[in-house]
């Protein structure tokens, strides 16, 4: 089973690019950049990595990213990602990235843009491996800031496949949003937004009425209300379920309590991926050999939850047409 997920084309749609930074690159790039780390060595940011919740995570996550300060550290973290992701036999990602935790250090949009477009371009082609770009905002900022950012962002928008919306959910409804959504819908780009990974399934409705969303990052609290997952049914709107993040953010307490199951049993378009592969555990691949290893599935099962990927992936028709 493991060579099977090895070698299964794999398609991730929800990765955040700076949650792929392994300790190894964080402390060539700190002593690139003449920076201190908290650590010690790689091991003990390793023995860090253990997290009681989101917000536990997050702290951890934007304090690894202060090492990113040059086009070259961007591109150096995207493509160090890439070539791990073709070797396990991943095909596309759809790749999340945070612009405003890098403007908050005086890291400039054009700087992060420059490294990930040109990582973007070179893992195209030299790798099997098309790649999605998802302009994310802070749900725990301001909004005004997001809608400053976005336009701030017109000479990158025709580069961009959507914006999405990451970090501390609770207590930052989508609705807070709504303005920046509407104005990338204007601007002609699609919307995916973290909804129900913490925060309650009411956020996944208010994610699809009033962000128009197509796609829900995690979404995994919609099975507690019928009214969501009936939604969610209808419109098969895609869930990307990270299971390996939901277990380490003790989102849910075991894989073997994880509700994967439950949501393929109600018929709802799952897909999986990996989230910040650094912090989780893992890449795409292990994400797969956990499952495996905790329901059972059998080849089949995984080559739909693929299947379902690639349909709804952020790539040329006939990149999707040579996947399926
Ligand atoms: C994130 Cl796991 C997760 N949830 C929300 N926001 C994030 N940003 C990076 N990883
Ligand atoms: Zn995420």
């Amino acid at each position: 089973m493991q060579d099977f997920l090895r070698r299964l084309p794999k398609i991730e749609l929800h990765l955040h690019i700076e949650g792929s930074l392994e300790p190894e690159l964080m402390f060539a790039l700190a002593e690139r950049n003449s920076i201190t780390l908290p650590y010690a060595s790689v091991g003990e940011a390793k023995a860090a990595y253990q997290f009681k919740d989101l917000q536990g995570f997050l702290n951890l996550y934007y304090q690894g990213m202060n090492v990113l300060c040059h086009e070259q550290d961007f591109f150096d973290l995207a493509m160090d990602y890439f070539k791990r992701a073709s070797s396990e036999g991943v095909v596309h990602i759809d790749m999340h990235f945070d612009p405003q935790a890098h403007l908050q250090r005086g890291i400039a949009l054009d700087v992060v843009m420059a490294g990930l477009l040109r990582a973007k371009e070179e893992a195209e082609q030299t790798l099997d491996l098309s790649v999605g770009l998802i302009m994310a905002f802070l749900r725990d900022r301001p909004a005004d800031e997001a809608l400053q950012v976005l336009e701030q962002a017109a000479p990158y928008w025709k580069l961009l496949d959507a914006i999405g919306l990451d970090s501390a959910e609770r207590d930052h409804p989508p609705s807070k949003f709504v303005a920046v959504f509407n104005r990338a819908k204007e601007i002609g780009l699609a919307r995916v937004a973290h909804a129900g990974e913490e925060g309650p399934a009411a956020y996944i409705l208010e994610a699809l009425d009033m962000l128009d969303v197509c796609r829900i990052d995690h979404g995994i609290r919609c099975l507690e209300s019928d009214e969501v997952v009936d939604r969610l049914y209808e419109q098969q709107t895609v869930l990307t379920v990270c299971p390996l993040s939901n277990t380490s953010l003790k989102v849910v307490d075991e894989l073997i309590d994880h509700p994967l199951p439950a949501l393929l049993d109600k018929g709802l378009n799952v897909t999986i991926s990996s989230d910040d592969p650094a912090y989780f555990g893992g890449g795409l691949l292990a994400n797969h050999i956990a499952c495996a290893e905790a329901f059972g599935w059998d080849e089949d099962a995984f080559v739909e939850l693929n299947r379902n990927a690639i349909t709804e992936a952020f790539t040329s028709e006939s990149r999707r047409q040579e996947l399926l």
